[in-house]
């Protein structure tokens, strides 16, 4: 991956694990709906002022958690301290994220190429952060055309991209089974982002 895309292997540490299980005792991991009526493979939870969420009505952020009608939890010291030290690593200095999607893939799931268009402003790179068992990650170009490059992501691996990278598609593969000392049958995602 080149320009506006960094790698960090091995950036993150165990720690977040933890702060994933607190976080999804408040606001439990579901899975949602697509506006087209599919329900995604992958289960999502958020913390921090916004969270990302979709269902019939559309892709939006939302400051409440749409099951509980509470705001979500909030976002972890651990984690604001590793987006903003991974997006400076990267270049992007300065990163203070309002939003923080955790995607759960259990063996199987999958997330489609897609781009990351719903937050307002585009200089603000995204920082995604990978725990437990191992994802094949397809970053593409701008359009959903574009060649895709095939990255193994491991726990504790960081990926940032903006600047020109910031609307390039990206997705996962399926996950395959096996069970990690952390995470058992689990692969976890923290995507940071700067949605307002
Ligand atoms: O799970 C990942 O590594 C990617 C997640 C992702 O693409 C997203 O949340 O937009």
């Amino acid at each position: 991956m080149t320009g506006d895309v960094a790698l960090l292997r091995g950036f993150a540490g165990d720690a977040l694990v933890d702060d994933v299980a607190r976080t999804a005792a408040s606001a439990p991991f579901r899975h949602m709906v697509t506006p087209g009526g599919f329900r995604m493979s992958v289960a999502m939870t958020n913390c921090g002022p916004l969270g990302w969420v979709t269902d019939r009505k559309g892709y939006r952020y939302s400051a409440v958690d749409p099951e509980s009608g509470q705001p979500w939890p909030a976002m972890p010291e651990s984690f604001r301290e590793l987006a903003y030290k991974a997006a400076r690593e990267a270049g992007f200095a300065g990163f203070t994220p309002d939003a923080c999607l955790i995607n759960r893939y259990a063996p199987g799931a999958k997330m489609s190429l897609h781009q990351d268009k719903d937050e307002r402003d585009f200089s603000q790179p995204l920082v995604s952060v990978s725990l437990g068992l191992p994802a094949v990650f397809l970053f593409g170009g701008l359009s959903r055309k574009d060649k895709v490059e095939r990255v193994p992501l491991r726990h504790g691996d960081v990926v940032v991209w903006g600047g020109a990278a910031r609307l390039f598609y990206h997705g996962i593969m399926p996950i395959k089974d096996g069970m990690h000392p952390l995470t058992g049958a689990f692969r976890f995602n923290l995507t940071f982002r700067r949605a307002q």
